[in-house]
């Protein structure tokens, strides 16, 4: 029996992937739309819409009900006695809301009700804030306050408080519903939350995703107890306890193998957050990989050799699940990524097609042509800027050269991306790229030139799941992560893209950019 199954409970879905270690193969897969499959819970694309104040909730008991309809369905595509080691992931940033009846439910659940009807009198709050809620300013601007500002919130958390951060989305929740906060005797996050419910105990939240909540320090990987106080009264007992992602959280409850027939106490690793059991399903685990997603926003992951945070607040810091010693990882968010190189497109009326062979029609370097090509406000650096900045000749500023200003757009796209990473210290090897654009190989070509580092494209498609799955293959079975990882991470064939140029021809360009970014507005710290 080598089986290990991988959930990913997301924003729109939960999905799960099981894979036969000894083989080296995925064997089934699964996924429940919330939206199309459970239109009861009122939330198309996985939240209630038309929240009040940037306020983006979902109902918990919806993630309950998918991960029943998922687990139904995968018995039917595969003997579900046969799996042996199981996690999961969850969206990072939202939380669960629980009373104290929760303590003793959760270990009492009976198999011939569903999850959701027995735990909905366990919830002390009907919805759970997601990371897309953004109410929570005033919140993030207190507790930035009490503890002396950002910088100490960023050197001890890993982030600045950010709005979309489980621990100003809790001071809300404080504020607004006094009564509600003190009728809670736990708060999960989505993944700890699932984890629970799966070894029918409650289960602590591990270091990736706990660094998502603005409440652990990074040095310690334990609560804060400055920002705990910062953030609400009494909020260490409410909360579980941290523990690395390497750890076994429990054992598969009863209601699950007399559900659908899993064996009886099979190991449950502890949950983690989507993005660190991406950068695990990515292969990228272990140091010297970065994994660069391009999507509407691009988004900047990897294993960092060291703890370190980012002194201008931009980035995060996350525990990695996938490290043995306790190690980190770092996520960076660029706003202006998919729609920034649309608007370029779109502003010549290039088809894609035309938009990748300008930069056959023009030199790496642009011949000193740049742009900062931020058309919306952008998170790294942050700036409110709603419109690029183009230097050069007269004709470029004046948007008269379309070739020059596509590869313009993309060079400051990446440009921007290595200034802003280079906090994390990192030597990349290789860079994965994953995303809609990570097909364009002209866009692949300017990310391998500025970084000084082959690109490839994964063949990984469900990164979160297959993270998840070869975690626990990893802790409960006793395989070697990075073998898992050479195993089902392999590079798309034929995918690899070498710099074609020396690190030379960037260094006055990205001085000259840096330089064109300091505006109002740009520190956060
Ligand atoms: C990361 C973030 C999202 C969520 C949902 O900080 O907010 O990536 O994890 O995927």
């Amino acid at each position: 029996m080598s089986y290990a199954l991988g959930l990913d409970s997301s924003t729109q879905s939960c999905s799960a992937l099981i894979i036969d270690v000894e083989n080296g193969t995925v064997i089934a897969g699964a996924s429940v739309n919330f939206g199309e499959q459970l239109p009861q819970y009122n939330a198309p694309s996985g939240f209630i819409p038309s929240g009040k104040n940037g306020e983006v909730h979902s109902d918990p008991r919806m993630w309950l009900d998918a991960l029943e309809m998922l687990l139904e369905d995968l018995g039917k595509k595969c003997d579900l006695s046969k799996v042996s080691a199981i996690t999961g992931a969850g969206q990072q940033h939202g939380s669960v809301y629980l009373n104290a009846q929760w303590f003793d439910k959760i270990g009492t659940l009976a198999s011939d009700q569903t999850l959701s009807e027995q735990l909905a009198p366990t919830l002390s709050r009907a919805t759970s804030p997601i990371w897309m809620d953004s109410s929570t300013s005033a919140e993030c601007r207190e507790i930035a306050q009490t503890v002396g500002g950002d910088s100490i919130v960023c050197a001890k958390s890993g982030s600045i408080a950010i709005e979309r951060f489980t621990g100003p989305q809790i001071r809300r929740f404080y504020k607004n519903d006094p009564t509600g906060y003190d009728a809670t005797a736990r708060i999960h996050l989505v993944s700890s939350f699932l984890c629970s419910v799966l070894i029918g105990a409650d289960s602590a939240i591990d270091t990736g995703d706990g660094a998502g909540m603005n409440l652990v320090n990074i040095d310690t990987w334990d609560w804060d107890s400055d920002l705990l106080d910062a953030t609400a009264p009494d909020l260490f007992k409410k909360l579980p306890e941290v523990k690395a992602g390497n750890i076994t959280a429990g054992n598969l409850s009863e209601y699950f193998s007399q559900k659908y027939g899993f064996a009886t106490g099979v190991p449950v690793t502890i949950f983690t957050g989507d993005n660190p059991s991406s950068l695990v399903g990515m292969g990228a685990s272990q140091p010297g990989k970065l994994v660069v997603s391009l999507g509407t926003s691009d988004t900047f992951f990897a294993a960092m050799p060291s703890v370190v945070a980012d002194p201008a607040g931009c980035g995060h810091v996350f525990g990695n699940p996938g490290s043995q010693g306790g190690g980190s990882m770092s996520l960076q968010c660029f706003a202006n990524g998919s729609l920034a190189r649309e608007a370029v497109k779109d502003k010549f009326g290039y088809d894609w097609d035309q938009f990748s062979q300008a930069f056959a029609n023009t030199p790496c370097g642009n011949d000193g042509k740049l742009m900062v090509p931020f058309f919306s406000p952008e998170t790294s650096p942050r700036v409110d800027l709603a419109a690029p900045i183009l230097k050069g000749s007269d004709a470029f500023e004046n948007w008269q050269e379309p070739d020059a200003a596509i590869r313009a757009c993309v060079e400051g796209q990446f440009l921007n991306m290595k200034l802003r990473t280079n906090w994390m210290q990192l030597q990349p090897e290789v860079i994965y790229l994953t995303g809609g654009a990570a097909k364009n190989n002209a866009i692949a070509q300017v990310i391998a030139d500025i970084f000084q580092a082959k690109v490839q494209r994964l063949v990984v498609s469900g990164s979160v799941g297959l993270g998840a799955a070869m975690r626990a293959a990893s802790n409960s079975l006793g395989k070697n992560l990075t073998e898992l990882e050479n195993t089902f991470c392999q590079p798309e064939p034929g995918s690899t893209i070498e710099p074609q140029v020396n690190s030379a021809v960037y260094e006055t360009a990205a001085k000259e950019f840096e330089g064109l970014c300091i505006l109002p507005g740009t520190s956060n710290v």
